[in-house]
């Protein structure tokens, strides 16, 4: 039997996702898990049976409610889809996905739009973090068309900005999990943080890279991938995080001088594959890292003066913006609030169908 789900593909910044309304869904996570996994095809590496997309950042899902926080418009909860195994994770964020909550939010009416710019206050609930976002409605309707360009993202939109007011600790529960700007994992000095995304931060000269190889190349070095998923595994308790061989937490993030015109340069993992471009959060958190005297990170990059920062975050394809608002002292500056800018569109909008788990059937069945 196959059972009929309202949902609304979209692309969120660098990746794409199915984005549900919460009340579509069953409300026990088990069930609600079992049903995504059907929706989108998991597990198979080309999830050729479902909506996903044979990837990490095509197998993600937003679960959207009316927020029962008066300070929000809405509730937002991601889940990252196992490509080839059967995991739902619900640990980390993702800004990604977030950039489209605000147009669907909008589009299904949980928010109302006003003629110009529609701001809406999104709770995301894997990790409490609050965010703002600034939806173009000129004459109260969702503008997707627009001249905005970001990188990893072909072609132009409109602009979703977006200002992130509390992201510090965000899974780890503070900003430097062990307290200290600099820790040695298995040989190598990295930087634990988490400013919306635990990541470990390390240069890509200290595994023998230069941080500038190419996506393909890096996806193939498996020499290299072996000793990531050893410093990964030996830091997640560091981090607060347990034992992270099932987690898609912590990311990391190799770190390099610029190359063309930005901050610093970055090849990410997530955490097993690497990104195409970079994640928001884990773009956050690398510019943060980075404006730590003492980081890794802070040796190669070439960090902009001021309070108000624009960092220029490299990645491999393109660049990132991240605007940092720091506080605090030069010695020990304090991120206040980070602001940066996405993309959103509307793909289809429909009926998605999963089949029925066993045992919804017998309840089905039965009625
Ligand atoms: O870091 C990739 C992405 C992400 C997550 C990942 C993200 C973020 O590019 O906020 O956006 O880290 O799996 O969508």
């Amino acid at each position: 039997m196959l059972m009929g789900v309202r949902c609304m593909l979209m692309r969120g910044g660098t990746s794409k996702g199915a984005y549900f309304l919460a009340q579509d869904l069953p409300a026990v996570a088990a069930e609600r898990d079992s049903l995504l996994l059907s929706l989108m095809g998991s597990p198979d590496p080309r999830q050729v049976d479902g909506i996903g997309g044979g990837h990490p950042l095509t197998s993600k899902v937003a679960v959207v409610s009316r927020s029962t926080d008066p300070d929000c418009d809405v509730d937002f909860l991601f889940a990252q889809v196992g490509v080839d195994k059967p995991s739902v994770d619900t640990t980390p964020n993702c800004g990604n996905i977030l950039a489209a909550v605000g147009p669907f939010a909008i589009e299904r009416g949980l928010v109302p739009a006003r003629d110009g710019v529609t701001t809406v206050r999104v709770r995301i609930l894997n990790t409490g973090t609050l965010s703002e976002l600034r939806i173009e409605t000129p004459g109260g309707a969702v503008e997707y068309l627009g001249e905005a360009r970001i990188d990893g993202a072909p072609g132009t939109a409109a602009p979703i900005a977006i200002d992130f007011l509390d992201a510090e600790g965000s899974v780890c529960g503070t900003l430097l999990p062990t307290g200290r700007v600099v820790d040695v994992v298995e040989g190598v000095a990295v930087t634990l943080i988490d400013n919306g995304m635990p990541v470990i931060v390390l240069r890509a000269s200290d595994v023998g890279r230069t941080g500038h190889e190419s996506r393909e190349l890096l996806d193939k070095d498996v020499e290299l991938k072996a000793r990531l998923e050893a410093i990964r595994l030996a830091a997640g308790p560091l981090m607060n995080l347990g034992d992270v061989r099932d987690k898609v937490v912590p990311k990391i993030a190799l770190v390099a001088p610029p190359r063309d015109g930005g901050h610093i340069a970055t090849r990410s993992f997530i955490p097993h594959e690497c990104h195409a471009a970079i994640g928001v959060f884990a773009a956050v958190t690398v510019a943060t890292a980075a404006v730590l005297p003492g980081s890794p990170a802070s040796t190669v990059a070439r960090i902009p003066e001021g309070r108000v920062k624009t960092v220029s975050v490299e990645h491999p394809t393109g660049e990132f913006t991240v605007r940092l608002e720091v506080d605090g002292t030069a010695e020990q500056p304090v991120v206040t609030r980070a602001g940066l800018l996405r993309t959103a569109r509307k793909l289809f909008d429909g009926t998605a169908f999963a089949r029925l788990p066993a045992a919804a059937r017998n309840v089905a069945a039965a009625e």
